[in-house]
């Protein structure tokens, strides 16, 4: 049984979060109605939302905790359940009245699911393949494998919508494999323990969402060899490689739609009889069909075809378990939410077998607790499905607080993540300022504003004045400092360690100028990437949050070898910030003393215990 958590009933959260449980355990829950005098008891209500059948009243009975004679206490079982248990307090006022306080969802995960935690523990990299590095020039027509490319590395991408709106996405800069071999150094000396792919099998577009072939590495990137010889040389660094599964819908290219890679425009190539035609909803083949967010180049895949699952995950040679074989070490799943659960847990099963080590991330953009269960016919049962997601609630709070929102709201919406996702998977988060998706965060930091399309420039080739470029950078310190000491993978979208700026795509996605690097923010990057290699307790620390309101966040990592504190200031005034120890700043060297002491406006620390001699 675990110790009894009181609730407070102003906020009805854990005052110390559980954090999931593992099933079968019994949950003590105490509860401190509103307002004491008023009430005379009530029952949790608690259903399972996987069965739906296992809905229970439980009587809450009074039963001071510590003396506190105003607290309801109720003991909930979780049976051998995993999934989600949604439960709320309805309260018995003496004058009859009911009251009802919730609903609130409690995690219960698979306790036996052994689940690899390497991810978390260190710095992700996130290269976008097109445009992080190229080692081959334009040959005299212009072509880099096969396809026409921006002559110089140093133009702006083209974003020219065409007459539905939608963005051809077809212009092409040429970074290849053998470009990011070459900067394997780079990354190894900034800490990247795991290089994320965006997607590298052929494809049409330059962002390659739309899948033209699974089984071959774009020609414009290089060969399979090329990428089974990245593999060893990230290897031999201690880098990992994930890549991006885009199995939710492919190209109208690819030679499972349209055959022989040409467009629908010309009419499918695949006739009906063809084995991929089952893959596809087909309102009025071969031109009415359904596509991702109606996209007509991304015709959706319908995942519950059998031959589908066989090839993207079920068959020994099946795509999932290809890559792995070939080197890779994990795979992000792209619009995670929209695949199926049990489509997700056959590709989880396929990397386990294939390599036990091998961790399955989910792309979701918000909690997102459901894509850790994994339930077929509402029987979830937790593990099995995600071993982490991306962190878009890590982001959005942290951009927020940076912005000038209150601290608090960061706090409030880690917690509810901690509460609500198994151990595993809080601490194998990607943890994130931006993304592909997402403006650079410098240029939103700079900018100011939310960087969505009533921003003015936000569809433009917009470059930050210095004095927005100085604030932008100043902000980006502070919550880099958050980012690389926080529990989950600290993940750097290409390019942020060096300035690069840019708002929506394409914008976000220039080439990586690296003559241009901002070596100041680089080598604050390189300082934080190597805290998190050499600080056991921000790669598996416990978290224990600081004084965190207002334009303060700070939190220790403790638990595993030294402990690390950390508080950030993002205001325009000193805070007062209670040092646990007589400490000394990772970034700067700076000694301070243990107790109150004020934190410059706009600054940081990143400390660890020092005795001066
Ligand atoms: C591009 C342009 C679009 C244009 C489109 C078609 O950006 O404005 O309409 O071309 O012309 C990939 C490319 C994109 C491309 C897209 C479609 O990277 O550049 O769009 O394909 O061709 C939602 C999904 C989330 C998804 C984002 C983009 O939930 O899964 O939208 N992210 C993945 C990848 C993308 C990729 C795709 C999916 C498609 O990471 O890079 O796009 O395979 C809220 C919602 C989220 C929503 C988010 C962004 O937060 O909660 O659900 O994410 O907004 O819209």
């Amino acid at each position: 049984m675990l110790d009894p958590k009181t609730f407070d009933s102003r906020d009805l959260r854990y005052k110390e979060p559980y954090g999931a449980v593992p099933s079968g355990t019994k949950v003590s829950l105490a509860l401190r109605p509103p307002r004491t005098s008023g009430f005379s008891g009530g029952v949790l209500i608690a259903y399972f939302e996987s069965t739906r059948e296992r809905r229970e009243e439980i009587p809450l009975t009074w039963d001071g905790i510590d003396g506190d004679r105003d607290v309801l206490r109720v003991t909930l079982d979780t049976g051998h359940h995993v999934g989600l248990v949604w439960y709320s307090f309805r309260l018995d006022g003496l004058d009859g009245r009911k009251e009802e306080l919730g609903p609130y969802q409690l995690t219960v995960y698979d306790g036996t699911d052994q689940v690899p935690t390497w991810l978390g523990e260190g710095v992700t990299y996130q290269i976008f393949p097109d445009r992080f590095r190229r080692t081959r020039v334009p040959d005299p027509t212009g072509m880099v494998g096969g396809r026409t490319v921006h002559t110089s590395w140093r133009e702006e991408p083209e974003y020219r919508p065409d007459a539905n709106g939608e963005v051809r996405n077809r212009d092409f800069f040429g970074g290849d494999l053998k470009g990011v071999m070459e900067k394997l150094p780079y990354l190894h000396d900034l800490g990247v323990e795991t290089i994320y792919f965006c997607p590298i099998f052929e494809g049409p577009e330059n962002h390659r969402y739309g899948t033209g072939d699974y089984e071959k590495i774009d020609p414009m990137l290089g060969t399979e060899e090329n990428f089974r010889e990245l593999c060893r040389k990230a290897h031999r660094l201690g880098i990992r490689i994930m890549l991006d599964g885009v199995f939710n819908h492919q190209g109208y290219v690819s030679r499972y739609f349209n055959g022989d890679g040409s467009y629908p425009e010309q009419g499918a190539s695949q006739s009906q009889d063809s084995p991929y035609y089952k893959w596809y909803h087909f309102s009025h083949w071969p031109d009415k069909y359904d596509s991702w967010w109606g996209i007509y180049s991304l015709p959706a895949v319908n995942e519950a075809e059998p031959s589908y699952r066989e090839y993207i995950f079920g068959g020994e040679d099946s795509i999932v378990r290809r890559w792995l074989r070939a080197g890779a070490d994990a795979w992000r799943l792209d619009v995670a939410d929209e695949l199926p659960d049990d489509f997700v847990h056959g590709i989880h099963q396929a990397v386990r077998e294939t390599n036990p080590e091998a961790m399955v991330i989910g792309e979701v953009w918000e909690d997102g607790s459901t894509k850790i269960a994994y339930g077929v016919r509402r029987k979830h049962i937790l593990g099995g499905h995600c071993d982490g997601l991306m962190n878009y609630p890590f982001r959005n709070a942290l951009l927020s607080y940076l912005m000038g929102g209150d601290a608090a709201q960061f706090k409030d919406t880690m917690e509810t993540l901690r509460e609500n996702y198994p151990p595993f998977a809080f601490h194998s988060a990607m943890n994130f300022l931006g993304t592909h998706d997402t403006p650079r965060i410098i240029t939103l930091l700079g900018y100011g504003g939310d960087g969505q399309e009533h921003d003015k420039d936000w569809r433009a080739s917009y470059f930050l004045t210095p004095e927005q470029y100085l604030l932008g950078r100043t902000k980006l310190r502070l919550g880099a400092l958050v980012l690389f000491a926080f529990p989950g993978s600290p993940t750097i979208y290409y390019g942020d360690e060096s300035g690069l700026e840019g708002f929506e795509d394409p914008f976000n996605r220039r080439t990586y100028r690296w003559e241009m690097a901002d070596g100041l923010l680089h080598s604050w990057y390189a300082k934080l990437g190597k805290a998190r290699k050499e600080l056991p307790s921000l790669r598996r620390g416990k978290l224990i949050w600081g004084r965190t309101e207002g334009k303060v966040i700070s939190f220790l990592r403790e638990g595993e070898g030294m402990p690390v504190f950390t508080a950030v200031n993002v205001g325009k005034d000193p805070e007062s910030v209670e040092i646990p120890w007589p400490a000394k700043d990772w970034m700067t060297g700076m000694e301070l003393p243990r107790g109150p002491v004020a934190l410059p406006p706009m600054s940081g620390w990143l400390l660890i215990p020092y005795q001066p001699r």
